[in-house]
């Protein structure tokens, strides 16, 4: 059973707010945890912002939860997660932390992340296989956080209304092209085919005990290289850093990230 690592026992990011220790066995909320008792953060920076929820004692909050709620999406991947004092319910358990922390939304906080692969080649084009599995070498392009300097998928969050296929696109094309002028390319590229490969709880540092990440994750993989694959990485936006990355049971990324591009693998049988 899956319980959350990276938001737990540590500081929140960006405060200087400890989080009320939670181990293994206390994150279920099913599990008695009479002592439990945590802070409460939601972080200064997202006041006022468009992107996110107004305070819930606000008057003119009146949020639908468990629902699409005017264009935000309030529904969970995970079923209907429950509400206490008002307040919505981490779907996996405890965090250490109430209110928002520095996640925009109340409850689910919608993501989306492209996974684009393609093959390993050597200098002369051919496949390269790793000699003790004998399967070939995917390549991911990962991008590198500048929140927490960890590498990742270059995913984002869902604009209230925007369609997920337009999240994932728009994203790779901020965080790991800055903006090419090569959009055609990729709009085609994107458009021929994403498979889905999770959709669901992301493992992220941001996550309290009323905001939570989710996620709808897509490979799009490159197979003879002619594409996507032959373009020039630039970072931008909210990535300090883009790079092809050879993917194997090595890869550490951000969040739960490697988890969801262990799918990607099983899916097109590559090295692991
Ligand atoms: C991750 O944060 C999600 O899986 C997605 O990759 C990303 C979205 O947040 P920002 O990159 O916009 O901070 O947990
Ligand atoms: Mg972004
Ligand atoms: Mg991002």
């Amino acid at each position: 059973i899956f319980r959350h690592l990276m938001c737990r026992n540590n500081m929140y990011p960006r405060s200087s707010v400890l989080r009320f220790p939670v181990s293994d066995e206390q994150v279920f909320w099913s599990e008695p945890y009479p002592d439990y008792c945590p802070p409460e953060y939601t972080s200064p920076h997202i006041g006022g912002q468009v992107w996110a929820d107004p305070p819930l004692n606000s008057e003119v909050f009146k949020p639908q939860w468990n629902q699409l709620d005017g264009q935000v999406n309030r529904k969970s991947f995970h079923g209907s997660y429950k509400l206490r004092d008002g307040l919505p319910l981490n779907p996996i358990g405890r965090t250490g932390l109430s209110g928002r922390g520095s996640l925009g939304r109340w409850g689910p906080n919608h993501a989306a992340d492209p996974i684009v692969t393609r093959w390993k080649r050597n200098e002369q084009g051919a496949l390269e296989a790793n000699p003790a599995t004998g399967k070939n070498i995917l390549q991911m392009v990962a991008i590198q956080r500048s929140d927490n300097k960890l590498w990742a998928i270059p995913g984002g969050m869902v604009d209230p209304g925007e369609n997920v296929s337009v999240t994932l696109k728009r994203e790779f094309t901020e965080e790991a092209l800055n903006f090419t002028d090569k959009a055609n390319m990729v709009e085609q590229f994107f458009r021929e085919g994403g498979v889905q490969v999770y959709q669901g709880y992301v493992d992220d540092f941001r996550n309290t005990d009323n905001a939570w990440m989710e996620t709808t994750a897509l490979n799009f993989h490159d197979e003879d290289g002619s594409q996507v694959g032959q373009l020039e990485l630039l970072a931008g936006d909210d990535a300090t850093n883009v790079r092809w990355t050879d993917v194997d049971s090595g890869l550490k990324l951000h969040a739960n990230h490697a988890d969801i591009v262990r799918e990607v693998v099983i899916r097109l049988n590559a090295h692991w």
